[in-house]
């Protein structure tokens, strides 16, 4: 599985970061690290309504995880739209239904819906997004269901990231 990058990467990277903080401490928005390690998470959605990973485990000890998903076809967002939703296994299939009536315009995700962990954007071919967010909310040694919520492709596009 090489489905996250060691501490030691993750360390070397929180330095970079830490650094340009530094260098730049007027810039309230630059992303700060708080006590913990950063860990970076890479997928790929395809024209073929796939993702290239199944699953990943993340070490306990990643206080943020930043994942990123690249759409890797052709096709628009509008035909062949790719996003990222964590939720608990069981809230899994309800909140992909859900998303279907919210829509493209809202990135076929409830609006305000607590059942989701983090996600994504929807992007389309050649686009790819970027997101960041704390483990708080998950538990050590807890399985939870990644998926895309454009309508229809969860039964395909669907995944397991394990925490801890
Ligand atoms: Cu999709």
């Amino acid at each position: 599985m090489k489905a996250i990058y060691g501490t030691m990467i993750a360390t070397i990277l929180l330095a970079v970061s830490a650094a340009g903080v530094a260098a730049d401490k007027a810039a309230a928005t630059a992303p700060v690290a708080v006590g913990g390690t950063v860990c970076h998470l890479d997928i790929a959605g395809s024209d073929l309504m796939q993702y290239d990973k199944r699953e990943f485990k993340v070490a306990g000890d990643c206080a943020e995880i930043e994942l990123t998903l690249k759409h890797t076809g052709k096709l628009p967002a509008a035909a062949m739209g790719h996003n990222w939703v964590l939720t608990k296994d069981t809230d899994a299939a309800a909140v992909a239904q859900d998303g279907i009536a919210a829509g493209i315009a809202n990135d076929y995700v409830k609006p305000g819906d607590t059942r989701v962990i983090a996600r994504t954007a929807i992007v389309g071919g050649g686009q790819s997004v970027t997101i960041r967010f704390p483990t708080s909310p998950l538990k050590k040694g807890g399985s939870y269901t990644y998926e895309c919520t454009f309508p229809g492709h969860n039964a395909i596009m669907h995944g397991k990231l394990i925490f801890g």
